[in-house]
């Protein structure tokens, strides 16, 4: 069980020193737990969705759900990025990425299944799609990312959560990972050689996963032929 100290320490890296107050402490860790409970909301949704499908088709279109909380030293450090004061009320009205889940998909098609499967809940709001699949940043990334809204119900209110869901396949986020570990190598920062390496595996593992989404259906196809012959 935290104590208040503990959580004082949690977050006093988060504010400016002249902000620090009990208070503060107190109406951060209330955001921090609402931004939780957001994301358990959005992880049943997936892993409900995943539970039917795989129901229906006999296979996992979920590999893996991963979730975070966005620490609170990179929140401030965020918020100081965009020019905006580094206070309690600015996390929510300025970020989107505070409560972040990652679904890992198994092929392509399923990210896009799963995603518009979610899109279409009643109580979900979609405020942002980027299509890194169909438009891949300049270094090779892909993904798709949405920011959605999704309610969650506390003792005495109704709250409205932002949550930032990043969908890709096993390649997709095997590339990710590591791409992330190495911009942190001071060796690797602004070499040309390097960047168009890491484009070059990005490429080799986009056309895999479009080769094994084609294997798949090819398998499906031949299933049903043989369905269709013992009829
Ligand atoms: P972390 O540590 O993963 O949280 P915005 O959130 O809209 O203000 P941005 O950059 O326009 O900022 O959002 P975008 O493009 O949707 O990317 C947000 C997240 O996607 C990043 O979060 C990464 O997790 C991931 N991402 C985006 N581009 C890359 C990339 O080139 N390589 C890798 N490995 N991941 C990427 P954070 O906050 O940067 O990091």
């Amino acid at each position: 069980m935290e104590t208040k100290e503990d959580q004082a320490d949690l977050f006093r890296e988060f504010f400016d020193d002249g902000e620090f107050s009990m208070d503060k402490v107190r109406e951060l860790s209330e955001l921090m737990m609402r931004y939780n409970s957001a994301i358990r909301e959005v992880r049943t949704k997936f892993e409900v969705l995943n539970d039917e499908l795989s129901l229906k088709t006999s296979r996992n279109p979920i590999e893996s759900i991963q979730s975070r909380v966005k620490k609170a030293l990179s929140i401030a450090q965020k918020l100081r990025r965009l020019g905006k004061s580094v206070t309690v009320e600015n996390i929510s009205k300025e970020l989107n990425d505070v409560a972040g889940v990652r679904v890992v998909c198994s092929f392509i098609d399923d990210i896009y299944r799963v995603a518009d499967m979610l899109a279409k809940q009643d109580d979900i709001t979609v405020v942002a799609v980027k299509d890194y699949i169909r438009k891949p940043k300049l270094n090779g990334y892909r993904s798709y990312h949405m920011i959605v809204e999704v309610p969650v119900f506390f003792s005495e209110s109704k709250q409205i959560m932002r949550v930032e869901i990043q969908l890709r396949t096993v390649a997709m986020d095997f590339w990710a990972s590591l791409e992330h570990q190495m911009k942190y190598k001071k060796e690797s920062a602004d070499r040309p050689e390097i960047a168009a390496e890491l484009k070059s595996c990005a490429e080799v593992i986009a056309a895999t996963d479009a080769r094994m989404m084609a294997v798949r259906k090819r398998i499906e196809n031949l299933e049903k032929q043989t369905e269709k012959e013992k009829n």
